[in-house]
């Protein structure tokens, strides 16, 4: 870390260098506070730039540290010495000023951005509130509402919109430097404005924070975070500032303890480690600048569009003429859609529409450095499209299959350089959804490994390695809630009950809801061919709702009922009686809401360990991304590997062997018991 200040005439520069991010740490926080008395000291000075090296400006507090004590000097005593200097600072922001770093610049007299610069207060992503003045000093800037906004959101804005909002004093043209040098000699001999500090605070009108209240409560669900900081910005409306500062400090010490925003920083490292896994250091990646998709079915469709919105170009293959025209409108439907809910706007969609191409001809791939295939869940199919593939493609082309449940290893087997396959199986919706499962076979190169980690950083996916098993890492454990669904309501739970519990975990939707949605003939299509491997899956009552045609909502009924036109699920008559059937010589009980959640969840993490033993995932972190990313699991509780953790891992042992004594569960896997013998599962990450 360096802070470095140089002198221009009058105007000093004070220029920050703690890569990557410029982050506060404590040493940063010291050297700004030095800076300020220096600077107060030298009668040359009239005014002073802050301005940072590197990607961006100052990107927040120094999350690494919140695990530990706060150390002095404390950013909210920083922020103030910035605003008590004698000399005019101004801070001259590229790249993203956010959390701690925003508050640096709120400690200034002016902020001067370039148009591409992002400024916000993210902390609530975090589970915390802004812990150095952003609740109390921006709605003295900016007004009561619009701070409420870009707080409890934590979504960042634009400078010209910062501008709008009186957040930025001056977007520049051209060189960051030379033009926050420029504003600074225009204000140099000017008195300093009145410090926010001791601004006004914002009237709010009647009724204003009880409607916040409503909004902010209902978009931030079980998270916590949202509305304490509504309570901080509101105490800061009603009032001084020392108070607000207070209480300010006070909420966001007290989060920063917290199991929430403990969650949410193992969230926050996983996915940014997610992109760069350490075993494909110093690997080059293969170029990829142009991608085919094989099949424009709703997957394929979806995987086009997301290489189209991340700027390749595309081919679209289908089998003849009329599947191409189905499989273009498939993609336009998407654009449509984003053009319609505000997202696109129609020349945009346009443009990307141009970027894909139909046709039938393998041949138009001679040239083309991905292609991902998309095409019927079947062995024979597909193996027949790569066997094309192998002989039309580059010998460098990355070729990959999107499966979801076959091996990668066989539907490759054969082809001409399998170094140069490997499976990456995208979540539908495709362009919608951020997971992506990257799975190497035993002949993947490291390099073809490599660009498809690039590649899920140009889509803006999370990318993580599976290796090969049935159903990967998410759907295999997929396949385990969904049993133990099905064994509560064996045992005296009605889906309702399995469901409702399962949403106040935090989950969007239970299982037997989510099944309906998506539709039950695709788990009994994998569970056939399951029983064709000589395997037993366990799904008694789901496999009698097929045979009824109960497939879900898509047929008017499933686990649950469904009038014509509404999607409400109503308790089903005919499915009770059929669970009363399956269950009718097994013991009965009452279940709560936490028993049935534990039932679901710990064995899912019992799986989750055995993947995580196997080496089918690397990292635990690595399935928590999977869960919240492919499956909904809420991102505050981290995830269920960091849910086990943080409740303890002999506990998570202890109930799965009480579940496994009454046969409503397995019990612990030997890895479960070894990692909770070790406290923890990096015991399993060798
Ligand atoms: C806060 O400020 C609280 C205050 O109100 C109160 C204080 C009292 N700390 O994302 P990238 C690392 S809360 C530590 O790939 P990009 C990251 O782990 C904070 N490390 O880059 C990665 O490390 P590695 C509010 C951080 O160019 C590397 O930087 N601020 C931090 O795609 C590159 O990250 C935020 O929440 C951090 N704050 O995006 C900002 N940030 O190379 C969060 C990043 O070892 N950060 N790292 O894997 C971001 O949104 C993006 O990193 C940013 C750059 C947009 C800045």
């Amino acid at each position: 870390m360096t802070v470095t200040i140089a002198r221009e005439g009058s105007i000093a520069v004070v220029t920050v260098d703690n890569p990557p991010v410029n982050a506060l740490s404590q040493a940063l926080r010291q050297a700004l506070v030095e800076a300020v008395v220096e600077l107060d000291a030298d009668a040359t000075v009239k005014a002073v730039v802050l301005i940072c090296a590197g990607r961006t400006f100052i990107a927040g507090a120094d999350v690494s540290e919140f695990g530990k004590p706060p150390r002095p000097p404390h950013l909210p005593d920083v922020v103030a010495a910035i605003e008590g200097a004698k000399k005019p600072w101004v801070a001259a922001i590229h790249g993203s000023a956010l959390g701690g770093g925003l508050e640096v610049a709120l400690g200034c007299a002016y902020r001067v951005a370039v148009s591409s610069a992002s400024l916000g207060l993210p902390e609530v992503k975090l589970g915390i509130i802004p812990g150095a003045g952003g609740t109390v000093r921006l709605p003295r800037l900016i007004g009561a509402a619009a701070a409420v906004d870009l707080v409890t959101g934590g979504s960042p804005v634009g400078a010209k919109r910062a501008e709008g909002l009186g957040l930025v004093d001056v977007v520049i043209d051209g060189d960051l430097r030379a033009g926050s040098m420029a504003f600074a000699e225009g204000i140099a001999e000017k008195s300093l404005p009145q410090p926010i500090s001791s601004r006004a605070v914002p009237a709010a009108e009647a009724g204003f924070w009880e409607s916040a209240e409503k909004a902010v409560a209902a978009k931030a669900k079980r998270e916590i975070a949202p509305l304490r900081a509504l309570a901080s910005i509101r105490k800061a409306c009603e009032t001084d500032f020392a108070e607000a500062m207070a209480f300010e400090r006070e909420t966001f010490l007290a989060l920063r303890g917290s199991e929430q925003a403990a969650a949410l920083r193992h969230v926050f490292f996983a996915e940014r480690a997610a992109p760069r896994p350490p075993e494909l250091a110093g690997i080059t990646p293969r170029d990829i600048r142009s991608a085919a998709v094989i099949g424009g079915g709703t997957m394929g469709a979806g995987i086009a569009a997301a290489l189209r919105d991340a700027g390749l170009p595309v081919v679209l293959i289908e089998r003849d003429a009329t599947a191409v025209e189905r499989g273009l409108a498939n993609v336009k439907a998407i654009y449509d859609g984003s053009v319609k809910r505000g997202r696109l706007t129609q020349a945009v969609a346009d443009q990307r529409m141009a970027g894909v191409a139909g046709g039938d001809d393998y041949g138009l791939l001679a040239d083309t450095d991905l292609v991902i295939e998309a095409v019927f869940e079947d062995l024979a199919v597909k193996r027949a499209v790569f066997e094309t593939l192998s002989a039309v493609c580059r010998v460098d082309a990355v070729l990959a299959t999107n499966t979801s449940y076959l091996d990668p290893g066989a539907i490759s087997d054969g082809i001409a350089h399998p170094e140069r396959f490997l499976g990456l199986h995208f979540f539908s919706p495709a362009h919608v959804m951020k997971l992506l499962e990257i799975v190497p076979t035993e002949t993947t190169a490291p390099e073809v490994l490599a660009a498809s980690f690039a590649l899920a950083r140009q889509l803006a996916k999370i990318p993580v390695r599976a290796g090969i098993c049935d159903g990967f890492i998410g759907n295999r454990i997929l396949k385990v809630t969904r049993a133990q669904a099905e064994r509560l309501l064996l045992s005296g739970a009605t889906p309702s009950a399995v469901d409702a519990a399962m949403r106040a975990f935090g989950l969007p939707m239970g299982p037997f809801e989510a099944q309906d949605l998506g539709g039950l003939d695709i788990a009994a299509f994998q569970r056939k061919a399951a029983r064709e491997r000589g395997e037993t899956p366990f799904a008694p009552v789901a496999e009698r709702l097929c045979a009824l045609q109960r497939f879900g909502q898509k047929t008017g009924g499933g686990w649950y009922d469904y009038q014509p036109g509404d999607r409400a699920p109503k308790p089903s008559e005919t499915v009770a009686a059929i669970i009363a059937e399956e269950a009718a010589d097994r013991p009965q009980r009452a279940w709560s809401e936490a028993e049935i959640a534990d039932a679901i969840l710990l064995p899912m993490v019992n799986e989750a360990t055995r993947i995580l033993a196997e080496r089918v995932a690397l990292r635990a972190a690595d399935i928590d991304l999977v869960k919240i990313h492919g499956y909904g699991f809420p991102r505050w509780r981290g995830g269920p590997m960091h849910y086990a953790e943080a409740r303890g891992l002999a506990d998570v042992v202890a109930v799965l062997d009480r579940l496994a004594a009454e046969g409503l569960a397995e019990a612990p896997s030997e890895g479960l018991r070894r990692a909770a013998a070790a406290g923890g599962f990096s015991a399993l990450e060798r």
